[in-house]
This record gives structure tokens, sequence and C-alpha cells, in this order.
């Protein structure tokens, strides 16, 4: 199959130009081209260069303010809070994450608040930031209603993901980052636009019936990953990320959306932990221990999560970012639109 490789940058760049083009000031065009070629980089098709043709179609139902001023509202306390303005999370996120990495080092954990946002991207990439000033973090957001709570019938829950952090000096970060729906509904987008079957487990139709038909997938709901812990940790993100910080569930946010076509408006919680702070006065090193935890693991044979991911990185930045020819057609249209 024809393909061509970007360097990041250009492909960066390539992207950029796009929302500008389309209207997106600097501030939110950046940010945004920044977390999807980041995603491509990474090998996270789920999150990459396909959800640019998705911003586009959200950004033309009006559901997203192309010109959003993000704004910190911070006390001094330990929650911060940035409200996006109706604009996209990643500019959001920016302007709140040095504020949090500062009081998570002063306090020992603070929380970044993101309000009033679309938000389409992986968690991880934030998380990075995190972990590379020394910190443990976690992060949560609702979605729209996609995924039945186990044992019910109907799309209620979101895909919701949920990311984890953690900082080891002379390795890469120990970082996962699921979706608590079995997959990402991106997942059943691609095998839609590949026309491939589902998998046997990931969905039910509009009746409630499994399928393995990404249409009938994502005209009924997607399924929670762990029947009824993945279902558990799923509503503990509506709860925490949705209703404690005054923002959107994911029903609300279909509610207000009237469609799971564009992107989802709701908002974000980010925590961040400094691990010397919760370890002092306590023996052991934490780094020293997590690291062997860590080694144990992989003692075993097992891989870590984000070990595919790091690799891809690694291949991206020597040998470019390979995109397929119709991916490259797709961004040369909605870079002429
Ligand atoms: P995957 O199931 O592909 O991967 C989930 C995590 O598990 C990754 O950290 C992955 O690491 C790790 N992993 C996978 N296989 C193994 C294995 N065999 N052993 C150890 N670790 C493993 O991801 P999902 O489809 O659930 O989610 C994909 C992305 O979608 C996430 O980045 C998430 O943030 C994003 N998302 C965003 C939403 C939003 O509303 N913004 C909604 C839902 C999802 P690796 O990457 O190295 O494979
Ligand atoms: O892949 O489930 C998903 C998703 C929803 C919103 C952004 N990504």
């Amino acid at each position: 199959m024809p393909q061509t490789s970007f360097s990041i940058d250009t492909l960066h760049q390539k992207v950029a130009r796009i929302f500008l083009n389309a209207g997106l000031s600097p501030q939110q065009a950046q940010p945004v081209a920044r977390v999807i070629t980041a995603g491509e980089r990474d090998g996270c098709k789920s999150h990459g260069v396909y959800r640019v043709d998705g911003c586009l179609r959200t950004l033309r139902a009006g559901k997203v303010q192309p010109l959003a001023q993000p704004a910190l509202a911070d006390d001094g306390g330990g929650v911060i809070r940035v409200d996006a303005d109706g604009g996209f999370s990643p500019a959001a996120f920016e302007l709140g994450a040095p504020v949090l990495v500062e009081r998570a080092k002063t306090l020992g954990v603070a929380a970044l608040v993101i309000n009033n946002c679309t938000h389409f991207s992986a968690l991880w990439p934030e998380i990075e930031v995190l972990t590379d000033a020394g910190l443990a973090a976690m992060a949560m957001c609702p979605s729209y209603s996609s995924v039945a709570p186990s044992g019910g019938n109907a799309a209620l829950l979101g895909t919701n993901p949920f990311a984890f952090g953690w900082p080891r000096p002379d390795n890469p970060p120990y970082v996962f980052d699921f979706a608590t729906s079995v997959v990402a509904r991106g997942e059943i987008e691609l095998h839609r636009q590949a026309g491939k079957p589902l998998p046997e487990g990931w969905a039910v139709d509009v009746e409630g019936n499994p399928t393995t038909d990404p249409e009938a997938a994502l005209a009924g709901a997607m399924l929670p990953f762990g029947a009824h812990k993945g279902s558990a940790i799923s509503t503990m993100i509506e709860l925490l990320a949705g209703a404690m910080i005054g923002d959107l569930t994911s029903d609300e946010a279909l509610a207000y959306l009237g469609t799971t076509s564009i992107l989802p408006h709701h908002g974000e919680l980010i925590l961040a932990f400094s691990p010397e702070r919760f370890s002092a006065g306590r023996p052991g090193d934490p780094f020293a221990r997590a690291d062997a935890l860590i080694d144990a693991i992989v003692g075993q044979g097992a891989r870590l999560p984000s070990q595919r991911r790091f690799a891809a990185r690694k291949a991206s930045v020597r040998d470019g970012i390979v995109l397929s020819e119709a991916e490259v057609a797709l961004l040369d249209r909605l870079e002429t639109a």
C-alpha cells in the first residue's frame, strides 16, 4: 500500500495549517495540532489524524469556539480551574499545567479542573507533561452517552478515559491510558471506515443484542471493559469529572449536542501528586521502590503499558511518521478546503 513519511514537525505544521485555515486562532490551533501529531507519532490511530475531520465538523456545527480564550482561576489553593471558553481542551490544559505542577510540588497534591471544553484527545500527552515534571498523575473525563452500564442495554455512560502516570528518573514513565469501554469509540469508527467487523463482546445494537457490525454498534451501545468493574470506574468518572466539577455528564453532553457525530463538550479532571511529599519521613525511596516493582513485572515477561507507544515514538523519530495514501489525501483535501 503506498505510504508517505513525514517528519514530526512537518506533520505538525500541516495539521496546524488546516486548523488555522479553518479559522482557529494560533492559541487553539497549535495545541490541537500538537496532540493529534503526538497521537500519530505514537501509533495511536484512534486519536491521530483521523480526528482532524471530526474537529472541523464540530467547528462547522458551531459547537466549538475557534477563537476561545481559556481563562485561569487560581486562588492559591489546591484546586486550579481553567474555563476553556468553549474551545478545545488542549489549549486549556497548556494554560493550567504550569500552575498545576507548581502547586502539586508546593502542597503535595493539586487538581486542575478544565470546564466548558470540546474534548477529543488521548490523555497520555497531558500525563506525560506531569511525569516529566517528576509528578505522579491521574486524568479522567466523561464523553457523551455511547456505553451501556453493565447489566443495562442502552447507551448512558461515555467511553470515559482514565489515565495514570508515574515518573521514573532513569526510565520512560509508567503510563497507562484507556477508555473504560472495551475500546475507544474511535476504534469502532476506524473499523467502520475499513469495512471490518468488530470482535465479539465490544458492543450491542439498538435492541441490546450483541453485534459485530460497527454501524449497529455506533447506533446501539458499546460495552464497558471488565463488566461491572469497568462500569463502576466509568460511573466514578461521571461523578468526579462531571457532577463534582460542575460540568456535563455524558448523558447531559449528548443532550446538549443532540448527536454523537461531532466531538463531545464537557470538562476534565487532572490530579497531580508529589511522591517526595507523600513519602517524606517514611522509609525507602519511592522511586527506587517503584522501579523494583516495575522491574519485577517486566521480569515475568509482561509488557508495560505505553511500551508499544514508546517504541512507535522511537520509530517515528528515527524514520518519520508514516501515513497511508488515503490519510495524506484527506489531509491535503482539508488543507485546501
Ligand atoms: P488500548 O486498549 O489500545 O490501550 C490502553 C492502555 O493499555 C494503553 O496504555 C496501552 O499501552 C496498554 N496496553 C494495551 N495492551 C497491553 C498489554 N498487552 N499489556 C500491557 N499494556 C497494554 O486503548 P483504548 O482503546 O482503551 O484507548 C485509546 C485512547 O483513547 C486512550 O489514549 C484514551 O485516552 C483515548 N480516549 C479518549 C476519550 C476522550 O473522550 N477524550 C474517550 C475514550 C478514549 P500502549 O499504548 O503501549 O499499547
Ligand atoms: O474514542 O471514545 C473515543 C472518544 C470519544 C471522544 C473522544 N474520543
